[in-house]
Parts: structure tokens; C-alpha cells; sequence
């Protein structure tokens, strides 16, 4: 037996970003592609990048992406050789693995054996222990006698860590300070563990107060060949999803890089393991470091081990799943310069990280290309919906050192251009530019600490709001142009115009609506632009005249750093990785009062009405409640801008409505 089988047929069996990343060196390889899709998938991203298709069922995962019936029989009936589960979904699937074993496919990845023995964590310590790799100092014994799990706490010394068996991820962790709340604490925690894993057994672990959180990447062919491809930071955290990778580990001392890296080859070594690994490490301040599990699949962030290595990791995977030896030996594998990831989410940052459903109005990012890399898998127009991970992509920079990596990706965050979702783009710039973290002051409780700052949006709100209105005003003074043109009548004064009219003019009044909220403001028109004389921000804003479509804009004669997108109703202000978004409420020319628009109540923001409190001819008195939207998992009362009568209601409860549309005709002092 020669041991070889060549992959001419690829199934992909995952979605979004990671579906593309592996058709892409598939492809590459000349290796024909297959994607699978869900109902919710047709024309998705994956699909398009793959040589052909399949649909495997309805949207949710469950019926789909993990219906293993259904993917073994697509994989023979597309002629597939071989199957690439990506992560997640059924990546660390043994009855998976099995099945394509069944079916003589190759599944990319280890032999059951070693993803099961590493899906128990208790048995994946056991194994580890006996190899010689590091635990953290605790009590993991079968025996749980009260006497003898409190005398194993004192062994170990206080504070301790309790953690359920089964448990994993973090669920039902438990500090004990001291041997005082010992007793109560294991109670509360067997509770905890059996009502959540139906398994009451706890082990006792070392409480290290600022770990970090580093990993190995490793490799291993079917020839007997083990090596690992240098370690990734992730103790940038939040509830135990990662939010910052990085390569190498910030600060890590050499020996200990050296030590850790052989523990990791031997953990693989231990368990016969054969493709991509990743051996996981708690680390504590002095360099300790401490197996805490492996998984068995290739990772979310591997990309920026394939920056500092300039290796192609799913195509080692691929060569290994053939039977090849490892494309490369420990020595000839080097590593150069850093690699940093962030995961851009449609989450929620002023609400406590909601998932955001919705389409992706704008996608926007920076050019590829000198020290960026973006992983997507997903197009502007596109929708994210419940049923999947709403990450939008990952962002990865690399720099001959870590300052500069950073440099590049805060700035690559700043040029992202995202709108109809809320993500948290400006969150992560926020934390790739803390002072904490450009010293590389990184640990698991890094969020924790920085919370407040990195929560909080920088930047000068009145400047976005003049940005907006001026850009606004620009685009109907050009719809106007245009529109005087096409008509042909010479005498039309904006055909006349060749741009802004001059600075003796009156003050005018512009209403802006953004974020549920309304900015009222006052300008004089200048020439190419408009003047604030109220203070509080900046007092000239000017848009290049005949620039195409682009509004380049000058903030008191700075070209603004960032981007405007306006039509004649709408605007939004790309600014530091967030989008703000301003509708026009009215524009009425001269007189402070003048710019009140009481003939129509428009909806503040886009959402549903769930309540709909008047009918039509009710008199109703100034801030009376009309109606009730529901938008952003909040109720938002439409409440009668004046006393008057409701002359018309243009929707029913029930409706979906976007932003600034038109709720309702108001008749103004038509008093009862
Ligand atoms: C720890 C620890 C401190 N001391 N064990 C969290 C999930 C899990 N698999 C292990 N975890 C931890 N174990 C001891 N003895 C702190 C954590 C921890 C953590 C570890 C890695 C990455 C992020 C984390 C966030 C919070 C807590």
C-alpha cells in the first residue's frame, strides 16, 4: 500500500468565511470544490466560490450543516474524495469522522481515536498527565468525598478553582478564596454541574489570577513526522469568545516558547495525532504554563500562524490527508515578524454585545494587499441572520514587529466602512490602540479591566453632525444641478448657480435625525460649504465641489479622515470603524422656528410598530403617546409633537418600518 490517495473532489462541509478560505487553496491545488448549503445559504458567498453546489436542507444547523446522513450522501453523489469540515459545525465530530471512514472518504482531520480522547476533558488530562505535560497543580481524582476533596485543596493551596468534570468553556467555574467558604462552595458547585451536565464530579485546580491564554500550533503527517509552527495569544477574551489573536505571544521568554512547544509536540505524539492541532496553555506571570485541552481542527485564527510562518495551513492539511510527509520539518519551519487578528461581529457594543440581525446595507473594507489580510464570507447586501455565528469577518495585519501589525490593523479598523448593523469595529480599534495593550499588558481579564474605556465611543459627535448636514446639502445642491439641467430651463437659479451661494446669506436650519435622536442645527451657506457660529464644534465645513459622487470633505480646512456616503435624504458618516447614519428631517431655509415640521411624525429609527395608540381625527395634546416602535430589543414611544389632530395614519401595528418613514399626518393646533 503506497499510502497515498490524491483529492481530485473537495467537499466543504461549513459555511461563511472559512468555506471560502478553504475553496481558495483548494483551488489553487486544482482541486474541484464542493459547497453545501442550507435554505438560508442559496446565494451566499461559499456557495459562489466553490466549483458546485449542493443545498442540504433548512436553515437551521441542526437539519443541515450537522445532518451527517445528508453530507455523506452529498459528498457520493458529487463525487467528493474527501471532505474538509472547517470549524465548528462538525469539525470535532467523532461519529462524523467515522461515517466518512465508512463511506471511504478522507475526512480532513485526526483518526477518531484522538478526537474522542480529547473531546473528554477529564481523559484528555489523563493522557496528557501521563505524557509528561504540564497540569495545572490540582486534584482530579475519581474520589469525591468531601474530606478528601477539602484535604486536596489545602494540598494545593488557596485560592483554588473549582470546575465541573464535564464542563468546559468555563460553565461552572467557581473561585474559593479560602478554606472558610471551602465547603459551601463545593455544595454550590456539584449543584451547579449536576443540573448543567447531569454530573456532579468536580476537580480542584490552582487559581492562577491573571493567566494568559496561549496556544501551540501543531502539525503531524501519517509518516510519524510531529512538529509545531510557533504559538498564538488569545487572551484577549470576552465570556470566553476570543476577540484578539496575535503571533508570537507578546513578551514571552524563549525558553519558555521552547518548552512549551515541546510539550505541545509531545501531547500530539501521545495521542497518534495526525493534520492540524492546537495544543491550548493557561500561562501564569512567570512563565508557567499549564495544559488546559486540544482541539482537534483547524482554528479560527490560524491565520496569522500562516503570516509569521508564510505558510499555507489548509494546504499542509490537505497534502497531509493524502498521505503526504509534512510539507516542511522542524527545522526548515521559521517564523518573521507579527500577525494580529480581530473578529468583526454584528454585535451590539452599547447593548452588551447583542448578535444583530439585518442586512449589511454597506460592507466596506480597506484594499488587501501590503500587511492586510481580510477573511470574509460575506458581501455588502448580504443578510446576517439567526441562525449562524454573525461574524462578518477577520481582520488580520502583519508587520515586521508587533507595533507596526497594530499600526496597520487600528488603521485598516478605521477605514472599515459597515452600515445596517451595529458591529464592533470601533471596539476593537479601541482596544488595538489602549496603551494596555500596545504593551502587550495582556491577559484573560484584559476586557474586564478596560471595560469602561473600550465601551465608550471617542470622537466629537457636533463635528459628525456638521459633516452630515453640510454633505446632505451638497448632494441636493447637486441633485438640484442636475435636475435644472435635464429640464433645460436656463432661468432656474440652480442652473445659474455654480455652487454655494455666498457668505452674506441667512441662517438657515437643518434638523437631522440619528439614533432615535434629533440634532436641530444653524448654518450660514459659504462658498463650497457651510458656517457654524454656535460653538462647540468646528466652524467651517467644506465639500470639494465637482468630485463625481465622492464628498470630500474639509473640517475647518482638514480633509476629514473618513468617509461620506449621502443622497438627498440621508447620510452616513464613516468615522474610526463605526458608521453613523442621519436622515434628513426638514430643511427649511431662514428663521430659527421655521424648521419645525409638524405636518408629518416619521419613525426615529427602523423597526416594528407594536402599538398603534390613536385613530384617525383623535385630538391629542403635546408629548401624548401615538404610537409604540419596537426597534433594536426596545420600545420607543411616538409621542404628538404638538397639540393637534391626527389627520392621517399611514401604518397598522404590525408593520416593519424604516427609518424616517412617514407614521402619520398631524394637524397642529386643531385644539378639541
Ligand atoms: C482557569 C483559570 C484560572 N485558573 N484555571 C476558562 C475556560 C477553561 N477552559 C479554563 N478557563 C480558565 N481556567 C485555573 N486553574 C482561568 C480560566 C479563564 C480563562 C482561560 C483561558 C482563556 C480565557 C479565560 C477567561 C476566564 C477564565
Amino acid at each position: 500500500m503506497s499510502g497515498i490517495r490524491t483529492i481530485r473532489t473537495l467537499l466543504i462541509a461549513n459555511r461563511g468565511e472559512i468555506a471560502c478560505r478553504i475553496a481558495r487553496t483548494a483551488k489553487s491545488l486544482g482541486i474541484r470544490t464542493v459547497a453545501v448549503y442550507s435554505e438560508a445559504d442559496a446565494d451566499a458567498l461559499h456557495v459562489k466560490s466553490a466549483d458546485t453546489a449542493y443545498p442540504i436542507g433548512p436553515a437551521e444547523a441542526a437539519k443541515s450543516y450537522l445532518d451527517i446522513p445528508r453530507l455523506i450522501e452529498t459528498a457520493k453523489r458529487a463525487g467528493a474524495d474527501a471532505i474538509h469540515p472547517g470549524y465548528g459545525f462538525l469539525s470535532e465530530n467523532a461519529a462524523f469522522a467515522k461515517a466518512c471512514a465508512e463511506a471511504g472518504i478522507i475526512f480532513v482531520g485526526p483518526d477518531v481515536p484522538a478526537i474522542e480522547a480529547m473531546g473528554s476533558k477529564a481523559a484528555a488530562k489523563e493522557i496528557m498527565a501521563k505524557a509528561g505535560v504540564p497540569l495545572v497543580p490540582g486534584y482530579h481524582g475519581a474520589d469525591q468525598d468531601l474530606s478528601i476533596l477539602k484535604k486536596a485543596a489545602s494540598e494545593i493551596g488557596f485560592p483554588v478553582l473549582l470546575k465541573a468534570s464535564a464542563g468546559g468553556g468555563g460553565k461552572g467555574m467557581r473561585v474559593v478564596e479560602a478554606e472558610k467558604d471551602l465547603e459551601s462552595a463545593i455544595a454550590a458547585a456539584k449543584r451547579e454541574a449536576a443540573a448543567a451536565f447531569g454530573d456532579d464530579r468536580l476537580l480542584i485546580e490552582k487559581y492562577l489570577t491573571r493567566p494568559r491564554h496561549v496556544e501551540m500550533q501543531v502539525f503531524a503527517d501519517r509518516l510519524g513526522n510531529v512538529v509545531h509552527l510557533f504559538e498564538r495569544d488569545c487572551s484577549v477574551q470576552r465570556r470566553h469568545q476570543k476577540v484578539v489573536e496575535e503571533a508570537p505571544a507578546p513578551g514571552l521568554a524563549e525558553e519558555v516558547r521552547v518548552a512549551m512547544a515541546e510539550a505541545a509536540v509531545n501531547a500530539a505524539t501521545a495521542i497518534d495525532y495526525v493534520g492540524a492541532g492546537t495544543v491550548e496553555f493557561i500561562m501564569d506571570e512567570d512563565g508557567g504554563f499549564y495544559f488546559m485541552e486540544m482541539n482537534t481542527r483547524l482554528q479560527v485564527e490560524h491565520p496569522v500562524t500562516e503570516m509569521i510562518t508564510g505558510q499555507d495551513l489548509v494546504a499542509w492539511q490537505l497534502r497531509v490527508a493524502e498521505g503526504h510527509p509534512l510539507p516542511l520539518l522542524q527545522e526548515a519551519i521559521r517564523r518573521n515578524g507579527h500577525a494580529v487578528e480581530v473578529r468583526l461581529y454584528a454585535e451590539d457594543p452599547a447593548r452588551d454585545f447583542l448578535p444583530q440581525t439585518g442586512t449589511l446595507t454597506r460592507l466596506g473594507f480597506p484594499e488587501a494587499g501590503t500587511g492586510i489580510r481580510i477573511d470574509s464570507g460575506v458581501v455588502e447586501g448580504d443578510s446576517v441572520s439567526v441562525h449562524y455565528d454573525p461574524m462578518i469577518a477577520k481582520l488580520i495585519a502583519y508587520g515586521a514587529d508587533r507595533t507596526e501589525a497594530l499600526r496597520l490593523l487600528a488603521r485598516a479598523l478605521g477605514a472599515t466602512q459597515i452600515d445596517g448593523l451595529a458591529n464592533n469595529a470601533g471596539y476593537l480599534k479601541r482596544i488595538v490602540e489602549h496603551p494596555a495593550f500596545l504593551a502587550g499588558e495582556v491577559d484573560t481579564r484584559f476586557i474586564e479591566r478596560y471595560g469602561e474605556e473600550l465601551g465608550s465611543e471617542a470622537g466629537d459627535p457636533a463635528s459628525l453632525h456638521r459633516i452630515a448636514a453640510t454633505s446632505l446639502l451638497e448632494t441636493q445642491r447637486r441633485k438640484a444641478l442636475e435636475d435644472a439641467r435635464r429640464s433645460r430651463d436656463p432661468f432656474s437659479p440652480w442652473a445659474m448657480a455654480h455652487g454655494w451661494r455666498l457668505n452674506d446669506s441667512p441662517l438657515h436650519r437643518i434638523v437631522l435625525l440619528s439614533g432615535g435622536e434629533e440634532f436641530a442645527l444653524e448654518y450660514h451657506l459659504e462658498s463650497g460649504g457651510c458656517r457654524f457660529e454656535d460653538g462647540g464644534g468646528p466652524v467651517l465645513v467644506h465639500v470639494d465641489p465637482d468630485e463625481g459622487g465622492d464628498m470630500r470633505v474639509r473640517v475647518d480646512g482638514v480633509p476629514f479622515d473618513g468617509e461620506v456616503r449621502a443622497d438627498g435624504e440621508s447620510v452616513t458618516v464613516f468615522s474610526g470603524g463605526a458608521a453613523h447614519r442621519y436622515l434628513l428631517k426638514s430643511a427649511l431655509a431662514s428663521g430659527a422656528d421655521a424648521g419645525e415640521d409638524s405636518g408629518h411624525v416619521s419613525a426615529p429609527m427602523p423597526g416594528k410598530l407594536i402599538a398603534v395608540q390613536v385613530a384617525v381625527g383623535a385630538h391629542v395634546a403635546k408629548g401624548d403617546p401615538l404610537m409604540v416602535l419596537e426597534a433594536m430589543k426596545m420600545e420607543h414611544v411616538i409621542r404628538a409633537p404638538d397639540d393637534g389632530v391626527v389627520a392621517a395614519l399611514h401604518f397598522a401595528a404590525g408593520d416593519q418600518v424604516e427609518e424616517g418613514a412617514d407614521l402619520l399626518l398631524f394637524e397642529k393646533g386643531a385644539e378639541g
